[in-house]
C-alpha cells in the first residue's frame, strides 16, 4: 500500500477536500487502515474500499464504488465520495463524528452516528440555496425523523439554531434529495451544512 499526498488543485474530482492522501489508483476492494498525518483526509479508490479509521480523529474518504468507512474512536470525518452515485455506508463509532453527504449525485448512503454528538454536513453545491433550512422549506430537500424510541419527530421553528438543525438525542431519519438520493441515518444529533 502506497500513500502520497496531493496538493490542492491537481485532484479536480475531490474538490470537496482540499488536503488529501491518496492510496495507490490500482488496488480495488482493499482494506485500509488510517495511517495519515493529521488533517489530512485518507483516501479509498474508485472500487468497492473497506476503510478502518485508527483510535485519532482520521478524515476519510471513499470516492467511487460502494465503500464501507468505519471511523472507530475520535472525532472522525467520514465521506463515501463526492458524487459518486453509489450507495455507501458509514459507521462514526465512539466521539463526535461527521458524514459528508451531498443531496445530489453523491447516491444513497447510510451513517451510522454511534455514541457522542454526531453530525450530518451537506454538501449543497448544487442547490441554490445558503442553508439547509432554506433548500428544507423550499422543497429541493426532504427530511423525516425519528426519536431515539422510534417515534416521529415533526421539524418546528425551535430545533433550528444558527442555520443548523439540532436532533433529539439518537434521532434517526431520512434526508431525501431532489433526484431521489436518500441518506438514510441513526445516532445522528445535528444536521448542519458542510
Ligand atoms: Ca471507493
Ligand atoms: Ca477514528
Ligand atoms: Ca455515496
Amino acid at each position: 500500500m502506497s500513500i502520497k499526498k496531493k496538493e490542492k488543485g491537481q485532484n479536480p474530482e475531490n474538490e470537496r477536500h482540499e488536503q488529501t492522501s491518496s492510496l495507490n489508483e490500482e488496488m480495488s476492494d482493499d482494506e485500509l487502515e488510517g495511517i495519515a498525518a493529521a488533517g489530512t483526509w485518507i483516501k479509498g479508490t474508485n472500487d468497492d474500499d473497506f476503510m478502518i479509521g485508527g483510535d485519532g480523529d482520521d478524515k476519510m474518504l471513499g470516492k467511487g464504488g460502494e465503500d464501507i468507512l468505519i471511523g472507530g474512536d475520535g472525532d472522525d470525518t467520514l465521506d463515501g465520495g463526492f458524487r459518486d452515485g453509489a450507495d455507501d455506508i458509514a459507521y462514526g463509532g465512539a466521539g463526535n463524528d461527521a458524514f459528508n453527504w451531498g443531496p445530489t449525485q453523491d447516491g444513497s448512503d447510510v451513517f451510522i452516528g454511534g455514541e457522542g454528538n454526531d453530525r450530518i454536513e451537506l454538501d449543497l453545491f448544487t442547490l441554490s440555496e445558503g442553508n439547509i433550512q432554506d433548500a428544507y422549506n423550499n422543497g429541493s430537500i426532504d427530511i423525516s425523523l425519528t426519536d431515539a424510541s422510534g417515534n416521529p419527530v415533526e421539524i418546528t421553528d425551535d430545533m433550528w439554531v444558527n442555520g443548523t438543525l439540532q436532533l433529539p438525542d439518537g434521532s434517526s431519519g431520512t434526508i431525501t434529495g431532489p433526484s431521489g438520493d436518500t441518506l438514510t441515518f441513526s445516532d445522528v444529533e445535528v444536521i448542519k451544512t458542510l
